[in-house]
């Protein structure tokens, strides 16, 4: 048995500690890109931290990810003292904590680039969603988050990846990588494949809605899929977004069409049998009864035009840049196995059909939560 890693994790952890001993590091949720663990101190003022490795091949500019990650924080925690939350419910934010020298990461000697953040203490993320309040809670979630940062220009925060969400970029690639690419086809390429191809002209609604000024760039999570959602473990209501690595400018239709994607497919996005996957629309209209209360003060009409083609059109994205990943060789998401990537984008393009085959009744669900 190899012991090396656990102690240099430890020695890492040791780096971000103020006070108590680090007496366990064991890694920590789902994350397709970073290497995510939770420290475990003794006694220490907070139990536990969460460390973080991030990927800085998606990542180019750590530094600027951190940057964003403490405008948004600091942010919403000046926010909350002015927003009612209502009793019996909590609101945490995940908080970049310092090294004592005030550094907010640790650089190793290979090159990776660590980081250290608040672990928000009983409550937990769940891959799959469990019923209507827990779909509820996830709308309010993304709604409180949407809230809290309304009034947080997106300007002062950087663009950390470039060209995220943005369907036609994602579109253009794949098309070099299978120009490119020279696997056989089998019935799942074939299928992905004309898939894709069917959609493309689709597939730029939202970026051409924004350059035609009928949507506007906002502050955006960037990533808030049900897993990124903290629920209290003893009331089961939602305590705070997580993994505030992607916040940055965009349309809150990511967002929305990212939360709805995830958490209207109960079977998740890990499923073997990809055939089975679909979109639930009563999951999709808890969402909404949870995050529309929050959000009618900043959402305005035109917004709501394009909910719909936001749920189909991010399911869809994705599926494609799963899809790309597999052809290149699994070089952005981690692949857990042979034509791991492969799945995940079928499960995608089957949730994006689902989708498109119940129109108009997820339109109806939209007017009516309105
Ligand atoms: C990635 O690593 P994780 O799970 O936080 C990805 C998201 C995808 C998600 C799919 C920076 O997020 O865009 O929706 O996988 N994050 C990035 O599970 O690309
Ligand atoms: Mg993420």
């Amino acid at each position: 048995m190899n012991n090396k890693a656990p102690d240099d994790l430890i020695t890492i952890a040791g780096r971000f500690t103020t006070s108590g001993v680090v007496i366990a590091v064991q890694p920590f949720g789902s994350g397709n890109i970073n290497d995510t663990f939770l420290v475990t101190l003794d006694p220490g003022e907070e139990r536990h931290f969460i460390l973080q490795r991030l990927n800085t091949r998606v990542f180019s500019h750590p530094e600027l990810v951190m940057q964003n990650m403490r405008t948004a924080s600091e942010h919403i925690y000046a926010r909350l003292l002015n927003v009612p939350l209502g009793e019996s419910r909590r609101w945490e934010v995940p908080r970049v904590l310092l090294r004592r020298d005030g550094q907010d990461h640790w650089i190793d000697a290979k090159g990776s680039f660590w980081r250290a953040i608040s672990f928000i203490e009983a409550a937990e993320t769940l891959d799959i969603i469990q019923n209507g309040t827990h779909a509820e809670e996830v709308g309010f979630a993304l709604g409180m988050f949407h809230r809290l940062v309304s009034d947080l220009p997106p300007e002062t925060l950087s663009d950390t990846l470039e060209g995220f969400h943005i369907t036609p970029r994602y579109l253009s690639h794949y098309d070099d990588v299978l120009g490119r690419n020279r696997l056989g086809r089998s019935p799942e390429t074939a299928y992905c494949i004309q898939f894709i191809e069917r959609r493309k002209a689709w597939a730029h609604v939202l970026e051409e809605a924004k350059a035609q000024g009928h949507l506007c760039i906002r502050t955006i999570h960037g990533d808030p899929k049900i897993n990124n959602v903290m629920i209290d473990t003893a009331t089961r209501r939602a305590v705070g977004m997580v993994d505030l690595d992607t916040v940055k400018p965009g349309l809150v239709h990511y967002d929305i069409g990212d939360c709805l994607r995830s958490a209207c497919n109960p079977l998740g996005e890990e499923v073997e049998y990809w055939e089975m996957v679909r979109f639930e629309p009563d999951l999709c209209r808890a969402i909404l009864l949870g995050y529309l209360p929050q959000a009618r003060s900043f959402l305005v009409a035109a917004d709501y035009e394009y909910l719909f083609e936001a749920v189909g059109l991010i399911a869809f994205e994705l599926g494609l840049r799963f899809f790309t990943d597999y052809l290149e060789g699994d070089v952005y998401f981690k692949a857990r196995r042979e034509g791991h990537n492969l799945l995940r984008a079928l499960v995608q393009f089957r949730l994006a059909e689902s989708i498109e085959s119940q129109e108009i009744a997820i339109r109806a669900i939209i007017r009516e939560s309105r």
